[in-house]
């Protein structure tokens, strides 16, 4: 399609209205947490629920909170640092954090693996696929943990629950639901960053007598089968599914080749673009030199952050519409034409829609499956058999125009007036996203002077780059608020676990006993991420409603829990130079 062909100024007119359609008042209060009136929901389906230990009690180096990617690497930083006596708590009965959650059929990355699985080079890994599969990726956390020698530090089933700084000792005193209580001189909290279910308070929803999960709890005793389709348990069953974002994306063609019937109750229609997944061979690593995952990932970052770069080392789904927008350079400098990215962001989106019309014989249904918002609004989706699962006779697109499910009976759900009966019922409806750091870790965290983490960010988080807080010695955070937001969060998490395991052997080599933020450079921090969020909080309230809108926040509180507005590169190139200056400026130490 030719630029002219697009008018721009009536695009936006679609998208407002869509948006409009979609906005609603109750915002971030529309969606409950999975563990509270529906905690049988939340069990963990692949642990021992008999599982018993004898509490601990000790007095160690470092504490880690989650097993996930971003505890692995804290554990595999601070043992290249030389400190043994770390301790890991993690909630699961294993290593893997979202990737030991989400087992549901079809659970794969949507980032190339070369540049998501962390470590490589260090582990000489070579990963067997484009876009690594769930199982996968969790087998090669497992292969982290032995290499560092982790598992023995971990203690999983287990919650912590409060951390209390005990400035006497200098040690934080950690209790979890087992009734340990374990003292260590720092905190890594690691708990992730889309790790709690949450689901739409839909009314009447308890009500519903069929079965029902999250897809982050997927039920094979049910379904049958496994990551890799066989749903046998579904060929009599009616099943209904809410949400079509990227989990919904990769487990409706499974639910659609297995159940009897396929009710798909869509509200916003997903971004679904091609990713021409294929197997890794050693041909793929040949001739690479060492330090080519740095820079691949580098090189990845930069171009979907928006930021330039000669060359795209990926050249994926993910780098194409950078591609296609790269800024000129003049005199060596990146310039952007604003108005040519407007245009080739809309041919991005348009190209999406013409896909649709492609793929989806039912033109009723293919209208319903495209998306009209700016291609930024939302984190795309990648799939193969998305779009034809709508061509077979068993599955039926339900567009919900924007308002989703309407109410729940005992039977079904009902969408316009009209009950659809389902024998299962899949929530494919995601997590919690930046509500409240504490809410989210499940955490409570007093700090020196006994200030209540929760009470001091009431507003919204105050720290030094997102990973350290004024009062609150020795904690560190693995978080992306107020950090760089990459859509390879891996890549991120493993530069803030280099910073901070370099922190702490910087403060043992000092022998002092506390360090943190001092309140200036946190407060120079803040001001730094507020402004440079007011650019792009402006495009969020154009867009469609989602997590990445914070669902239409205004308040200081969605500023607060923006990302540092250079871009993910910039972020890391920014801890990258705070480490090499020496010091690290703006963090004091007693
Ligand atoms: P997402 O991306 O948050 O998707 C949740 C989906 O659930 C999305 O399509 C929502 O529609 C839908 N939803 C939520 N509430 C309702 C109601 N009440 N009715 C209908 N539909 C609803 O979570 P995912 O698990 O797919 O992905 C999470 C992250 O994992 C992803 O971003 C990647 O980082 C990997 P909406 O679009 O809000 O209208």
């Amino acid at each position: 399609m030719s630029d002219t062909d697009i008018d721009l100024d009536e695009l936006e007119r679609r998208y407002a209205q869509e948006r409009d359609k979609r906005l609603r008042s109750d915002g971030m209060a529309q969606y409950e947490p999975l563990g509270k009136r529906f905690a049988a929901l939340a069990r963990d389906p692949h642990a021992d629920p008999d599982f018993k230990r004898a509490p601990i009690e000790e007095d160690g180096e470092v504490l880690i909170i989650g097993g996930g990617f971003a505890g692995l690497l804290a554990g595999a930083r601070l043992r290249e640092q030389g400190v043994d006596a770390i301790r890991i708590i993690e909630k699961g009965a294993d290593f893997g954090g979202t990737w030991y959650w989400n087992r549901y059929p079809g659970a794969a990355c949507d980032v190339e693996s070369t540049v998501y699985l962390p470590m490589l080079e260090e582990l000489g890994h070579v990963p067997t696929e484009r876009y690594p599969r769930g199982s996968e990726i969790q087998a090669y956390c497992g292969r982290i943990a032995e290499r560092y020698d982790l598992r023995r530090a971990a203690l999983f089933q287990t919650l912590a629950r409060k951390l209390r700084w005990d400035a006497g000792r200098a040690r934080w005193i950690v209790e979890t639901d087992r009734g340990d209580r374990i003292a260590a001189r720092f905190v890594i909290s690691c708990t992730g960053l889309l790790s709690n279910p949450k689901l739409p308070r839909i009314p009447g929803i308890e009500t519903f007598a069929g079965h029902a999960f999250h897809t982050s709890r997927w039920d094979y005793a049910y379904t049958g089968g496994d990551e890799s389709g066989g749903l046998t348990g579904l060929a009599d069953k009616v099943v209904g599914i809410i949400g079509t974002g990227s989990t919904g994306v990769q487990v409706i063609p499974h639910l659609a080749a297995w159940a009897k019937h396929l009710y798909v109750f869509q509200r916003t229609p997903a971004s679904v673009e091609v990713r021409a997944n294929r197997p890794l061979t050693d041909d793929d690593f040949a001739g690479l030199e060492p330090g080519w995952q740095r820079q691949r990932r580098d090189n990845f970052t930069t171009l979907t952050g928006g930021g330039y770069a000669p060359v795209d080392l990926v050249g994926d789904s993910w780098t194409d519409i950078i591609r296609s927008v790269m800024p000129r350079l003049e005199n060596g400098e990146p310039v952007a034409d604003v108005e040519a990215i407007r245009r080739a962001e809309m041919r991005k989106a348009e190209g999406v829609r013409q896909r649709v019309a492609a793929t989806v014989r039912d033109p009723e249904t293919a209208e319903a499956l495209k998306p009209w918002f700016h291609y930024f609004c939302k984190r795309p989706c990648f799939h193969d058999e998305y779009l034809e699962s709508f061509n077979r006779p068993n599955v039926t697109l339900v567009d919900t125009q924007g308002k989703g499910v309407e109410r729940f009976t005992p039977a079904g759900a009902v969408v316009a007036g009209t009950e659809y009966p389902l024998d299962c019922l899949v929530l494919a409806t995601g997590f919690d996203f930046l509500v409240d750091y504490c809410e989210e870790a499940g955490l409570e965290i007093v700090g020196d002077g006994g200030v209540d983490l929760s009470d001091r960010w009431a507003d919204g988080p105050l720290t030094l780059h997102g990973m350290q807080t004024h009062g609150f010695p020795n904690f560190f955070m693995m978080a992306i608020a107020q950090a760089g937001a990459a859509v390879n969060y891996v890549h991120t998490a493993d530069e803030q676990t280099q910073t901070i395991a370099q922190i702490i052997a910087e403060t043992r080599e000092r022998g002092a006993t506390r360090v943190e933020p001092s309140l200036a450079a946190e407060t120079a921090w803040v001001e730094t991420i507020v402004e440079g969020a007011k650019a792009r909080r402006a495009f969020l309230e154009s867009c469609t409603p989602g997590y990445y809108s914070y669902e239409g926040r205004r308040e200081r509180k969605a500023a607060l829990n923006d990302f540092y507005a250079g871009g993910p590169m910039a972020y890391i190139e920014h801890l990258r130079d705070w480490r090499d200056a020496g010091g690290f400026p703006g963090l004091d130490w007693t």
